[in-house]
């Protein structure tokens, strides 16, 4: 199985690379179990990293009841973030280097000190070193968008890129901020950061007891993104991304070919 797992993840690196859809591993590989599927996830960012890119941080995916409906998979799930997924807010966004790609509001944490393992919400926070709004684009390589547990995580959990807005203080309470998406001046998505898991700060404790699962901590410098509070928006050529975070500020872009 070992030189099948590398083959899976060359075939979802390559997908991404070229932003080329990819058929769905479940079809032809039935019986692949989580363990497979975070060890594809590996396989494929270590050819990122033998490119050149950094390691920045970790997402955390499905921490929201509106993101579990959407895609229809209810499991908390990590992926690895790069410095080349990073973007500029206010900036504009290639959309032809995706495969489908969509926009989701959340919330970003930067480590000051190692954490892994299980910690409480207590100990999570004397680890952040400030908190910011962040949006994040998420393109699945698969069809249709379309995936299983397994098929997701392999796929780096949709990770594409990221934006993150201003930094505010480490003690800012953020348990419950209201969000509005706009696009075009329209809000499509409203909600709240209590979405994500009751308190986003929840998601960084399953952040530290999954990565540590894994063997690695978050570091010093590391960005967490604690995962979609609202269902994400499917991204079209010229549309102008607003959101709006109540007391941490705005992070906007726009979508150009
Ligand atoms: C899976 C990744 C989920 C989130 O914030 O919940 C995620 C997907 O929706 O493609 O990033
Ligand atoms: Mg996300």
């Amino acid at each position: 199985m070992s030189a099948n797992l590398s083959t899976l993840a060359i075939m979802l690196d390559d997908a991404a690379r070229n932003a080329t859809e990819a058929t769905q591993l479940i079809e032809t590989h039935p019986d692949l179990t989580i363990e497979d599927a975070y060890a594809i996830q590996l396989l494929n960012v270590q050819r990122r990293w033998a490119r050149g890119e950094r390691r920045v941080g970790y997402k955390m995916g499905l921490t929201s009841r509106a993101k579990m409906q959407q895609v229809g998979v209810s499991e908390v799930i990590w992926g690895r973030l790069t410095d080349a997924m990073r973007l500029e807010d206010g900036g504009v966004l290639s959309l032809s280097r995706y495969v489908h790609a969509r926009v989701e509001p959340e919330i970003a944490y930067i480590i000051g000190k190692p954490l892994a393992g299980e910690v409480s919400a207590a100990e999570a926070l004397r680890a952040v070193d400030a908190v910011a709004p962040a949006l994040e684009i998420i393109d699945s390589r698969y069809k249709n968008f379309k995936f299983s547990l397994p098929d997701v995580i392999a796929d780096n959990s949709s990770s594409s890129g990221f934006y993150v807005g201003a930094y505010a203080k480490p003690d800012t309470d953020v348990a419950n901020l209201g969000i509005v998406l706009e696009v075009n001046g329209r809000p499509v998505q409203i909600g709240s950061t209590a979405a994500i898991l009751g308190n986003p700060i929840r998601s960084l404790v399953q952040a530290a007891r999954l990565v540590g699962r894994a063997g690695e901590s978050l570091m010093p410098g590391d960005i967490v993104l604690a995962g979609g509070a609202t269902a994400a928006h499917a991204l079209s050529v010229g549309e102008h991304i607003k959101c709006m975070f109540q007391k941490l500020g705005d992070v906007s872009f726009t979508v150009g070919e």
